[in-house]
């Protein structure tokens, strides 16, 4: 099938820098996605938006130029509750790449079983209306519940003004609850004001709640590299993810989100968002936790 981009679509930057940092031996890049190809693996009918194909080889590519080791796949919106591109990435990266996917709640047992042995190790609900189409509570509590015993954990993409609402869902679930990008928080606030405080005083509450420190890109006000160079990239987002990555060093997570979707003001190099780590995890302690041993203990165990 053809499939022509969503208008004004940004492709992912094909010729990334080599970064600076050099990466932990083990590090895992665990927020990244594959779409398509279209070709092989359609695009869902339901989808919000349609991508530029962004395939498993091309991620592997990315993986090892940039010097990971290893990957974390998150199904993406526009594959639906089709798994069929991330399944097929997860086999073929031999046990270098875990999953996690989006399921109804229709799921049979057989299907689940079989996404475990491939690499499957969590669910993700998404709460943005600009991406997903709503599903009550109920559903996402009875999926929690069917995920539960195989060990997984369900992941949340949600915008920080509907934490409020979330709080208690998310409080509540029976296993691990991992936050996409700090629960997009607006980097123009203070970093210790109430909206970041009811975020940071969730996790401090609940430990069964852990966060990726990532996108940087997504969230930053200030900008990309070229407004202010390289040493100042994105550099509005830094006091949010250092006060989680210092607060909480045994519940964060670090990850490319390649292939970006949805951007509009730029396409990062993804050399430099991998320079952006020590900014944010200063030690090599803290580094090795959020690169290495924290990944490892939740999708590798
Ligand atoms: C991300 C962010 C976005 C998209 C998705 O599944 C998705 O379509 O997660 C976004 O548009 O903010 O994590 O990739």
């Amino acid at each position: 099938m053809e499939f022509i981009k969503t208008p004004g679509w940004l492709d992912w930057f094909d010729r990334p820098s080599r970064p600076t940092f050099k990466l932990p031996a083990g590090a895992v890049d665990a927020h990244c996605h594959v779409f398509g190809p279209g070709a092989i693996f359609p695009y869902a009918p339901e989808r919000k938006y349609t991508p530029c194909d962004a395939s498993k080889d091309q991620l592997f590519a990315l993986r090892d130029h940039l010097g990971f080791d290893k990957n974390v796949i998150v199904q993406a919106t526009c594959h639906g509750s089709d798994n069929r591109a991330l399944l097929d990435a997860l086999l073929a990266a031999e046990g270098r790449a875990r999953g996690v996917v989006t399921v109804k709640r229709g799921v049979t047992d057989e299907e689940l079983k079989m996404m475990h042995a491939a690499g499957v190790r969590g669910v993700r609900f998404n709460f943005l209306k600009r991406l997903a189409d709503f599903t009550p509570r109920y559903e996402l509590v009875e999926i929690a519940q069917r995920i539960a015993p195989l060990g997984w954990h369900v992941v949340v993409y949600f915008e920080a003004q509907d934490l409020p609402e979330l709080h208690e869902f998310f409080t509540t679930l029976p296993t691990i609850v991992v936050v996409d990008h700090m629960g997009r928080p607006d980097v123009s606030k203070p970093v210790d004001g109430q909206e970041f405080g009811l975020f940071v005083k969730m996790m401090q509450d609940h430990p069964h709640i852990w966060s990726k420190v990532s996108c940087p890109e997504r969230l930053s006000v200030s900008g990309p590299p070229a407004l202010h160079g390289e040493q100042h990239a994105y550099r509005d987002v830094v006091p949010f993810a250092k006060k989680l990555v210092e607060t909480f060093p045994e519940r964060v997570l670090w990850g490319t989100d390649w292939p970006h979707p949805n951007l509009k003001s730029h396409m990062p190099d993804d050399g430099l968002l991998v320079d952006f780590i020590p900014g944010i995890a200063s030690t090599a302690e803290l580094q090795h936790k959020l690169l290495v041993d924290n990944p490892q203990r939740l999708y590798w165990n």
